[in-house]
């Protein structure tokens, strides 16, 4: 499925996200940015040892990354040039600021890929496995944020790739994305 944002494509995918060709990938790390399960242990495996590396070096600089940060790192064996490694909250309930901490992840990863001239990017459900964001309501957060960046004036993202990894998220994503 893929619709069109101003200048942008959106494009949903059920996939395995290290298989995607786009400039960078988005990974659902943790602060401490050491790789662990999920989509995280997926690149960090695909990628290659390099990717690890990096993050260490980012570790010892700024002592990992801040829940809703976002930093990047070489794409390794990958396909892409980068990898932007974002973190997600941990699904708590709902009152601990959950919503804004996952927005901001997608707009830090956003920002960031773009300061480094990226004009595709591929994008997991940041939060919704391991760390238990309710899958609809991430959804909707995801395509906002996705949203309100693209429709802005002179971004360089022209490719944006949701790619979903089970058939929930993908219904999920289909529905939210048919009222564009
Ligand atoms: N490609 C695309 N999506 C994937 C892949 C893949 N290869 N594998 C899993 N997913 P999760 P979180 C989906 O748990 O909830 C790690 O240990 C998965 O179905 O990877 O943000 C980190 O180190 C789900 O929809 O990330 C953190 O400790 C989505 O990716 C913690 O998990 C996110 O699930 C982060 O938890």
């Amino acid at each position: 499925m893929e619709v069109i944002l101003k200048d942008s494509i959106v494009r949903l995918i059920q996939g395995d996200i290290t298989k995607i060709e786009v400039d960078a990938i988005v990974n659902a790390a943790n602060t401490s940015l050491l790789g662990g399960g999920g989509v995280d242990g997926a690149i960090h495996k695909a990628g290659g040892k390099v990717i690890l590396e990096e993050c260490m070096k980012i570790r010892n600089q700024q002592g990992g990354c801040a829940v809703g940060g976002a930093v990047i790192t070489s794409g390794g064996n990958l396909k892409c040039r980068y990898v932007i490694h974002t973190v997600g909250p941990v699904w708590n309930g709902g009152n601990y600021d959950e919503e804004e901490k996952l927005r901001k992840c997608y707009k830090n990863s956003l920002l960031l890929a773009e300061s480094k001239g990226v004009t595709s990017i591929a994008i997991p459900n940041i939060s919704t496995g391991i760390y238990k964001y309710p899958k609809n309501l991430a959804c909707r957060i995801a395509i906002d944020e996705v949203a309100n960046y693209l429709l802005k004036d002179g971004t360089i993202i022209n490719e944006l790739v949701f790619v979903c990894f089970d058939e929930e998220n993908v219904e999920i994503y289909k529905n939210e994305l048919k009222k564009f």
